[in-house]
């Protein structure tokens, strides 16, 4: 796909670019079905992580990570594509940085409005970051669609490191919640305010993110999971009476 100057204009200005139907059906169901054979197979490199359901306190998945790498079919869909669209707003080739499903299961918590930089900055010196958040199920208001803070990527840090955006400045930002189809993305960075609520629908709302660095910076992806699992291991790694802090 090639974008117009509309397009790049509007990311630049917004911090944000929506593209409908970005993948065919074809490709969003070749996603859909391997994210599902991931969940029955045994790949000890792909991590699944569970929380608690906020309506009935049941074990339900939340987020599928580092499959991209492990997944030579969903790899495929992405890879080119991505890169490509990528390379025309930032005139610059990337390398992936981190991959995560978030599954979003009935019941799962939403996400406290947050830049990514607060958790990021300069993380293995890297000084920007994009990420394409690709809908995988229709996404709306009762499961919790991504809503984000356009202009917000031109107002500096909002949070303190590792923190959410306090109460006061996410009062004064404005919000608009993006209600997607399968195939729909959404392109944004490391500066843009975002959130989303809780799923308080019977069915996942799932969504990938897909996280890019320019290719000036290397490619860290191995290196991230590594300390990833270290620090925050999926539930089936996790060692007895230690306490493991999820960073929103
Ligand atoms: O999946 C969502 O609804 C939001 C995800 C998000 O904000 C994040 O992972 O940083």
């Amino acid at each position: 796909m090639k974008l117009s100057n509309f397009h790049i204009n509007s990311y630049n200005d917004n911090g944000f670019l929506v593209i409908k139907k970005f993948f065919s059906k074809k490709d969003i169901e070749t996603i859909s079905s391997e994210l599902n054979k991931i969940l029955s197979a045994d790949n000890k490199n792909i991590y699944l992580y569970y929380t608690r359901s906020k309506i009935n306190k049941k074990l339900i998945l939340n987020r599928i990570e580092n499959f991209y790498e492990n997944n030579k079919k969903i790899k495929k869909v992405l890879d080119k594509k991505l890169k490509s669209i990528i390379y025309q707003i930032i005139k610059s080739k990337v390398n992936i940085f981190k991959d995560k499903a978030n599954i979003k299961s009935p019941g799962a918590v939403g996400f406290e409005p947050h830049q990514d930089l607060t958790i990021w900055n300069n993380m293995y010196k890297i000084k920007e970051f994009i990420t394409v958040a690709v809908t995988i199920d229709k996404s709306n208001k009762k499961n919790g669609c991504l809503e984000i803070s356009p202009k917000s990527h031109i107002m500096g840090e909002l949070a303190k490191f590792e923190k959410a955006i306090p109460l006061n400045k996410v009062r004064k930002l404005k919000w608009k919640k993006l209600i997607s189809l399968p195939g729909d993305i959404v392109i944004f960075n490391d500066k843009t305010a975002h959130r989303s609520d809780s799923n308080l629908s019977n069915k996942s709302r799932r969504m990938l993110f897909l996280t890019y660095n320019e290719i000036k910076y290397g490619s860290k992806i191995r290196k991230y999971f590594k300390d990833k699992i270290k620090n925050y291991p999926p539930n089936n790694l996790r060692k007895k009476n230690i306490k493991y802090n999820w960073k929103i």
